[in-house]
């Protein structure tokens, strides 16, 4: 069959998307950095970019650490892909790190403010290195440009592994 009349329909990807401490906050406090936007609405913008994708998205916010790292691991062989702002784990977590590493799963970090222009403890990040790539600046546009770009990579990928 020519795949350029028919092209394969394009599967649906699951993806985790974590919110780490004091995001729930968001719209709330501290417009001048993060914006006005509620996590409520920031969530249903994910929502509503993931149906235009024909992708499902599972949105999880959590002020504990613990509860990240288990959500990570449950999402072994479940889920696709992980959209993660680790908001202040992103500058002191290994075990996140670790959990993203130990299950491989492709992962774009994102952050609402640009954390290269703030404060110098702000510049390190524990999870690039585990990541496919971060996105951070472009306020709660943030989410949705990490997660076009996941969900890019996610078909690159099942494209590059069906002609090889
Ligand atoms: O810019 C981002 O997205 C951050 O991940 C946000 C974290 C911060 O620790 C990172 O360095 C950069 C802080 C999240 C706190 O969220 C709040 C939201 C509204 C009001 C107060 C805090």
């Amino acid at each position: 069959m020519n795949s350029d009349v028919n092209p394969a329909p394009l599967r649906q990807f699951s993806i985790l998307v974590l919110h780490g401490p004091n995001l729930n906050l968001l719209g709330q406090r501290e417009p001048e950095i993060y914006g006005a936007m509620t996590l409520e609405k920031v969530d249903q913008n994910i929502q509503q970019l993931a149906e235009a994708q024909n992708a499902r998205v599972t949105s999880i916010q959590s002020n504990h650490e613990g509860i990240l790292v288990d959500a990570i691991q449950a999402a072994f062989q479940v889920h696709d892909g992980l959209l993660i702002n680790p908001a202040a784990y992103t500058h002191t977590s290994v075990a996140l790190r670790d959990a993203i590493s130990a299950i491989a799963i492709p992962t774009v970090e994102v952050h609402l403010s640009n954390i290269h222009k703030r404060e110098a403890f702000r510049h390190h990040s524990y999870i690039a290195p585990v990541a496919i790539g971060q996105i951070s600046g472009f306020g709660h546009r943030s989410y949705l440009l990490g997660l076009q770009a996941l969900i890019d990579w996610l078909r690159d990928r099942d494209q590059q592994a069906s002609v090889s």
